[in-house]
């Protein structure tokens, strides 16, 4: 009869169409490796821990995930498991990670377990919409060619009223920064309701366009109480001329992402993807949903945005390696499989997502992140501004003075000769990476 171990088929060959998962994993010490590997692919697929008839009927095996690789590193385990493109609703995104990330993080048969990678099948990559924008877009929207595009959420992230956050807009898109955003935690409350932010916001941002003659533009949170309402200040924005809808993907679900992306592609607005929780399942190393997994996620259900983390620069976790493997899965086409857990992936003609660098960032740290990261990203700077001892527009001018300082190919100390404000944020923080 069926047991976990009939899930384990060393000697199987992925098939083009199957959408394959790595784990990583401890077996507990009372288990045997294959057992566990087998309760795995098991409970992530069609099967339980009892032997039932149906499971030996050919269309239910038609269907079964399978474990075709297995390599022991340490004290653990990165196992591959194959899932036949057929057992999943294309275009279902809760659907596919009920299965492959469902019940089987807290099963007895497994000490831990971490997802670190899917590969995507064609025909599902193609069941999802993916970035409206991407990087190309999101550029031409904002006028911006080359240079890091540069942002900032006012601090305090939550408490200030309408006019006092407004007042911030004004003074960073004046002091040179692109957008505005709103914090995590930030949507409507009584103190900075979410209509007189926007109407406020956008006529201020109108304005500096204009002294400026430079395009601004404005993330404005949606996240909301249900998707009816998250629709109403997705179409608010619209209405009052913004360009952008940004949702906290994790804290408000796939399907909220998935719905306000079929929505903006009616309305026009690019989505800007706010990450916040996923520390709570990407963090550990060895339990949990990894980052990357959680960034193909994004860009398949069509974030033209995304956190990555600052490569081991700023206040958060996620070392260099960590964030170089997302960025290249969010920014590439084509990714070849390498290591004992990188799957690989062919995106087809998914549009990439724009990296977005931040958390613990201050102007003299902007040469840190460029240097790891590359150009062709968002830099999101709140506290590194807001805390400058010139305030918010100085914060602002030392930003985008330092970013344009690193592609003259100068340095912080000789940028900062010829500019009051980033002379200020160097005697100030000097080089310190908050943590
Ligand atoms: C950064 C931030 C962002 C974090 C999110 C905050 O503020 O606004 O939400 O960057 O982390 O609330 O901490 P600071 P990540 O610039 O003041 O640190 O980008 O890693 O998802
Ligand atoms: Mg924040």
């Amino acid at each position: 009869m069926a047991g976990y171990e009939d899930f384990v088929h060393l000697g199987y060959k992925p098939k083009p169409t199957d959408l394959l998962v790595s784990f990583r994993v401890h077996v507990p010490s009372w288990e045997t490796p294959k057992r566990s590997f087998g309760a795995v692919a098991s409970e992530s697929s069609v099967g339980t821990w009892a032997s039932v008839v149906a499971l030996k009927y050919l269309h239910v095996q038609e269907v079964a995930g399978k474990v075709y690789a297995v390599k022991k590193e340490g004290q653990s385990y990165a196992i591959k498991i194959a899932y036949p493109q057929d057992h999943f609703e294309a275009g279902n995104m809760p659907q596919i990670l009920a299965s492959i990330a469902g019940n089987v993080f807290d099963m007895k048969a497994v000490a831990s377990l971490r997802l670190e990678d899917i590969r995507w099948p064609k025909k599902i990559v193609k069941s999802f919409p993916g970035p409206q924008y991407g990087i190309a877009g999101i550029r031409n929207i904002l006028k911006v060619k080359k240079r890091p595009l540069m942002l900032t959420v006012p601090k305090p992230k939550v408490g200030m009223t309408t006019t006092e956050h407004c007042e911030i807009g004004r003074q960073i898109w004046l002091g040179g920064l692109d957008l505005l955003k709103d914090d995590e935690n930030l949507t409507n409350q009584t103190f900075n309701p979410f209509k007189k932010r926007v109407e406020t916001a956008l006529k201020i941002r109108d304005r500096i366009e204009n002294q400026t003659g430079e395009k601004k533009s404005y993330l404005i949170n949606t996240t909301a109480p249900t998707y009816k309402e998250m629709e109403q200040r997705a179409k608010f924005i619209a209405d009052h001329g913004g360009e952008y809808a940004m949702i906290d993907i994790i804290t408000s679900g796939w399907t909220a992402l998935h719905s306000l992306r079929e929505l903006c592609k009616d309305l026009k607005l690019a989505i800007h993807a706010h990450r916040a929780f996923h520390g709570a399942f990407t963090r550990v190393p060895f339990q949990g949903f990894s980052m990357l997994a959680t960034a193909e996620v994004a860009r398949l259900l069509g974030a033209d945005q995304l956190h990555i983390g600052t490569a081991g620069v700023g206040k958060m976790v996620g070392s260099a390696h960590e964030v170089h493997e997302i960025q290249d899965h969010i920014v590439q086409q084509n990714v070849k499989p390498h290591g004992s857990h990188c799957l690989g992936e062919n995106w087809g003609n998914t549009k990439p997502m724009f990296p977005v660098s931040s958390g613990g960032l201050h102007p003299i740290l902007v040469p840190d992140v460029l240097e790891r990261m590359g150009t062709n990203i968002m830099l999101q700077i709140g506290g590194g501004i807001h805390g400058h001892p010139g305030g918010s527009y100085a914060g602002a001018r030392a930003m985008r003075e330092a970013v344009e300082a690193y592609l003259d190919g100068k340095t912080m100390e000789e940028a900062s000769q010829s500019c009051k404000e980033l002379r200020d944020a160097l005697k100030f923080w000097g080089h310190t990476r908050p943590r």
